[in-house]
């Protein structure tokens, strides 16, 4: 499986290479974000639509899932929301006179920025089987479309319906509430591929799948681990949460193989001293550690707590908490104890001085968070380096108290809220008795397919239709060519979105696409929650897009009412004309929803129950908060090999390429790069700056090829590299994935670098 750059790439000669930056935001993300906004949306609906972004009266922000603040500035700026925003509302419009001049062959050699450059889908299209165009269809004409392919399955299971995480509270409660109506949990969605490993380790050892901190505890935390999370780009506003805690006193620790710009000095573009001045220097303690090796991090300085407990007896563990609250404690540390050190040097990179030094840094904290993101969940052994860091936590009784906890760092702005709702293939008994004790169906009770289940069951034939309500499945999943070839086999391809992207390219035999309200837009209340288990109201206040565009909910329950007719008794009609009667329901399906449409209304909304964080109730198998063993395997790599992690640039939201650079490692007009350690370069007489292909070589034998990468040389940790999705996404194999979780293992391939041969064309 070779995949080329796409016809629209200015190739290597237009792409810079400067020198990375030492700090994020200040002055210049400021003048980026207005003038990418100005762009987009021209200056004055810029100014008026950019105020109102998580103001208690506007909109969530579409970027990301970070907490808002009791007390907001004015505008709590961040330049990469600013870019969400105006992607959304853009002035771009992609109508039918686009479709008919592009047609879909055309579409599908493009690349996801040119895609996204197009502009905002305005009115639902068919591509006919056969036909080389989308054509414009009716709203009515395309639910029967959908309605007819579903009804020929032989079985609901057929069927598959994938969610991206910016869907509304009310849209994910009544798309889960139709497909298990339908019959089917099949539900796959964009988690599968992001925190799942962070919510199956933390079920098992907390019995809650979501963090245990608010903003509240971070400012009041000692010590902060930020591991795996490039927050300067990709959670901007977390960096003025650090920075609070940082001048109430907490130290912060970074691990990461690369020493990401805003891990190291953050300029609050809020402040005029950050505006101007240096910054805060954020990090104290920067860890460069090599791609997985937290596992041998975590298990190293749980051995010296361990160590440190002997020579002072009662001084380091949390024993009280340790006897009345956790499970396992002996079997862990007996385990724990043998951790040798010889393995946590090779795995982690680190030399063992640091690793001490971290160890006395935290000796003298009470309080201690972990935040974590994609760094840490997308490896093969995720779920038990999770796991590791809960037992660091639990070893001193940092859960359930303030200034201390874990904290997953969400990505997409309401995928924490669509789980809640019950976006989930596997959803709990408990769950599902309560919406069949509330709509009087039998909702299906076998799990359903995950994402990389999905691609298996379409490419084997076994998922005959594939349904999307936002995301964009095709390059944000992994094995590029496989999925293409899988989605390629399915008979009918829907996707409810906002933007053109690639997932309207690839396509079953029949292909709908059907355009929605956005966020910005105005429509009724909706409601989302935070990384932190808040839940609060959206308001879009835009006009539309355009007019034919119907909200989420609307399009689902049309759908659903179009699907099921009187199969079921559920009021899809008044369910799309009033939200509020959807909150009802959520409110007698969903535990912590008590009172929902008075308590959302409230400024600033409430926060979701949350048993470990709240009264140190864990509901796991055994009722107590669990120590886990989790096994030290070395990640080796075969000679001449490194391991590639797949990342996000500055300028892009997942599979949205905003623009070409990536500001703060120096990179400008190009996204063919691959960042390599210099002395790795040097071992295999790899020039800076030199054309080569990426190739993944994965147990089978298999192989896959990424062509025409520029080699950068960067300050990466030793035997390790770097480079961005979705272009790099062919070489993931699409059986490599986190054992447990079935997360795509994006931060882990095994790949070597091959001169780029010009095969011309
Ligand atoms: N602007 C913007 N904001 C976003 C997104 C976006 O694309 N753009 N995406 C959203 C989504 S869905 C998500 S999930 C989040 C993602 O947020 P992040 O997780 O911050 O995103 P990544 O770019 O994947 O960065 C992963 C980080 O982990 C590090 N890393 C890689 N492998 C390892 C490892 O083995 N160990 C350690 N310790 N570190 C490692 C990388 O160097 C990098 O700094 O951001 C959300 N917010
Ligand atoms: N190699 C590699 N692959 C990865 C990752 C990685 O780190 N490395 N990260 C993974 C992660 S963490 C995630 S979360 C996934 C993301 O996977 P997805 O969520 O599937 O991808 P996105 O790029 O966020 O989806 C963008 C599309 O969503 C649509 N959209 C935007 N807003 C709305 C809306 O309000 N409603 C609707 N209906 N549609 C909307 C637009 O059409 C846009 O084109 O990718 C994963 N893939
Ligand atoms: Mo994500």
């Amino acid at each position: 499986m070779v995949s080329k750059p796409p016809v629209d790439d200015v190739g290597d000669e237009g792409l810079v290479v400067g020198s990375p930056k030492e700090y994020a935001a200040g002055l210049p993300a400021v003048a980026w974000s207005l003038r990418h906004a100005g762009r987009q949306m021209g200056v004055r609906r810029s100014l008026l639509t950019l105020v109102q972004v998580n103001q208690k009266k506007g909109f969530d922000c579409p970027g990301c899932a970070w907490p808002e603040p009791d007390h907001r500035s004015v505008a709590e700026f961040c330049e990469n929301g600013a870019k969400a925003v105006a992607e959304e509302a853009t002035v771009r419009r992609v109508g039918a006179d686009f479709f008919a001049e592009h047609a879909v062959a055309d579409l599908a050699g493009r690349s996801d920025y040119w895609l996204g450059q197009q502009g905002r889908l305005t009115e639902p299209m068919y591509l006919a089987d056969g036909a080389s165009h989308y054509a414009p269809i009716s709203w009515d004409d395309a639910y029967s479309i959908v309605a007819d392919e579903l009804a020929g399955l032989d079985s609901p299971d057929e069927a598959a319906f994938y969610t991206s995480g910016r869907t509304s509270n009310e849209a994910a409660f009544v798309y889960q509430l139709f497909v298990r109506a339908f019959g089917t949990n099949n539900l796959p969605d964009c988690s599968n591929m992001c925190h799942e490993s962070s919510g199956s380790a933390l079920t098992q050892t907390l019995g809650v799948g979501k963090g245990s901190v608010s903003l509240e505890d971070l400012y009041r935390a000692d010590l902060i681990f930020v591991v795996g999370q490039n927050p300067g780009t990709n959670h901007p506003r977390m960096l003025s949460a650090l920075e609070k805690a940082k001048q109430a006193g907490a130290s912060i620790v970074a691990v990461n193989p690369l020493p990401e710009a805003g891990l190291l000095r953050f300029k609050n573009p809020q402040k005029v001293s950050g505006m101007l001045g240096s910054g805060t220097q954020l990090t104290d303690e920067f860890a460069q550690i090599r791609v997985n090796g937290d596992l041998a991090l975590f298990r190293a300085l749980n051995r010296l707590l361990l160590e440190a407990e002997d020579a002072a007896p009662g001084t380091v563990l949390d024993r009280a908490f340790i006897d009345e609250h956790a499970h396992g404690f002996e079997e862990f540390a007996a385990d724990v104890r043998t951790t040798p050190w010889a393995d946590v040097l090779e795995a982690t990179g680190l030399p063992r001085e640091q690793i001490e030094r971290i160890h006395e840094r935290v000796l003298g904290s009470k309080r201690i968070i972990v935040c974590w993101a994609m760094g840490l969940t997308q490896h093969k052994n995720s779920v038990p380096t999770i796991r590791e860091v809960v037992n660091f936590l639990l070893l001193r009784g940092n859960v359930g108290r303030p200034g201390a906890g874990v904290c997953p760092v969400r990505g997409h702005s309401n995928v924490q809220g669509d789980r809640t709702m019950g976006i989930y293939e596997k959803p709990s008994t408990e769950f599902l008795d309560a919406l069949e004790k509330e709509f009087g169906f039998e909702p299906p009770r076998a799990h359903g397919h995950d994402v990389v289940d999905a691609i298996r069951a379409m490419r084997d034939g076994a998922v005959k239709v594939f349904f999307a309500v936002g995301g964009n499945f095709v390059s944000a999943t992994p094995d590029t060519a496989a999925t293409e070839a899988a989605l390629r086999a399915t008979r009918l391809t829907v996707q409810v979105s906002t933007k053109l992207n690639r997932s309207h390219a690839v396509t079953g035999r029949r292909a709908l696409i059907l355009p929605c309200l956005g966020r910005t837009e105005k429509d009724q209340v909706v409601t989302v929650e935070d990384s932190m288990s808040a839940v609060h109201m959206s308001r879009g206040k835009l006009p539309p897009a355009s007019r034919h565009l119907r909200s989420e909910v609307a399009i689902v329950s049309g759908l659903a009412e179009r699907v099921l007719g009187d199969r079921v008794s559920v009021p899809w009609g008044a369910f799309a004309r009033d939200y509020d009667l959807i909150r009802d329901r959520i409110e007698r399906v969903i535990p912590g929803f008590t009172d929902f449409n008075r308590r959302v209304r409230e400024p600033g909304g409430f926060v979701l129950p949350h048993g470990p964080r709240d009264e140190r109730r864990f509901p796991t198998t055994t009722g107590k908060a669990n120590f886990s063993r989790n096994d030290l395997d070395v990640l080796r790599v075969p000679a001449g090999r490194l391991i590639l992690q797949t990342v996000r640039s500055h300028d892009q939201y997942n599979t949205t390429i905003y623009g070409l650079d990536d500001r703060y490692r120096g990179i400008k007009q190009g996204r063919r790069v691959v960042f390599v350690n210099a002395d790795d370069l040097a071992e295999r007489s790899i020039a800076d700056g030199t054309l080569v292909d990426l190739v993944s070589e994965w147990h089978d034998g298999s192989e896959r090829r990424a062509e025409a990468f520029r080699v950068v040389a960067y300050d990466t940790a030793r035997g390790c590299c770097a480079a961005y999705f979705p272009e790099t996404n062919v070489l993931v194999p699409l059986d490599s994935t986190a054992d447990e979780s079935n997360t795509p293992t994006s931060k882990s391939i095994v790949i070597r670098l091959e001169a780029h041969v010009h095969t011309g064309g």
